[in-house]
């Protein structure tokens, strides 16, 4: 009997976590912890990628030496580690988020990261998404179909930046200080483009407004820094955004909950007529 109700107990907790899977969010999720001492992100698979079918990072605009790596080691020294090093400027660093296979994409997603730019010079960077990622080139403008927040270091703004051109009014967070990670998040919907719920080191982000966060959009989750500039990017997540608690479940999910709850009287009852 022990054996039988410790082998229920499994059934039904795979039932839970099944349950669970369904209305799991995330589609990436890092903290990009390096398997090596100088782990390139060029072609780079994610450990900890939940739900994007094409879970390698893609390295655009930028200049050859500046191919974004995590260091495990201080590498040069003075950087942090367990993190991404956007070294050089107009560094690109992407990953596919489109639906694919049987994977399909979020309509309602949260982006967030936390963003440090490094060293005195005039820092400006973008959290958000491409189109199309841009071409790998020196010359590239690597704000080319960026869709997402353009945050500058010296004035301490925040700026929508749709397909590439800043719109709108900056939004001041006050001073962003060297030496400091700040998260960075928000919301989009895809299916009408809209930017809500910006937040800048824990705070609600005023007077930012877009609907040009569309499917097309949004293709690629990414990070991306401005001309002579630098960024250690680290807890980048992007995830579906679920629903209110309360709401009733989908019928796709009461559909799968009924055929988890046959299939488990199914297996007890096979269990008791041995
Ligand atoms: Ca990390
Ligand atoms: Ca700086």
């Amino acid at each position: 009997m022990r054996g039988q109700s410790q082998t229920s107990r499994i059934v039904l907790c795979s039932v839970i976590m099944a349950l669970a899977a369904v209305s799991q969010g995330g589609i990436i999720e890092t903290d990009f912890v390096s398997a090596s001492a100088r782990q390139s992100l060029d072609g780079t698979a994610l450990g900890l990628t939940t739900n994007a079918p094409n879970s390698t990072w893609s390295v655009a605009a930028g200049w050859n030496w500046g191919n974004p790596f995590i260091p495990a080691t201080w590498d040069p020294p003075g950087i942090p580690t367990n993190l991404a090093n956007l070294v050089e400027e107009k560094t690109v660093l992407g990953i596919s988020i489109a639906s694919s296979g049987g994977y399909t994409k979020p309509a309602q997603i949260h982006m967030s990261t936390d963003i440090e730019f490094p060293g005195s010079r005039n820092h400006t960077g973008g959290v958000g998404f491409f189109s199309v990622l841009p071409a790998r080139a020196d010359n590239q403008n690597q704000f080319e179909h960026f869709t997402g927040l353009h945050i500058n270091e010296t004035n301490g703004t925040l700026q929508v930046m749709a397909d590439g051109a800043l719109t709108g009014s900056p939004a001041s967070v006050g001073t962003i200080s060297e030496g400091v990670f700040y998260n960075v998040g928000f919301d989009i919907d895809t299916l009408t483009g809209a930017l809500s719920n910006v937040t800048f080191d824990g705070s609600p982000v005023g007077g930012l407004s877009s609907n040009a966060f569309t499917d097309v959009a949004t293709a690629f989750a990414a990070v991306v820094v401005g001309g002579a500039s630098r960024a250690y990017i680290d807890n980048f997540t992007v995830s579906e955004i679920a629903a209110p608690e309360g709401d009733v479940p989908e019928p796709a999910s009461l559909a799968l909950l009924g055929l988890a709850a046959t299939g488990l009287g199914g297996y007890v009852r096979r269990r008791r007529n041995r």
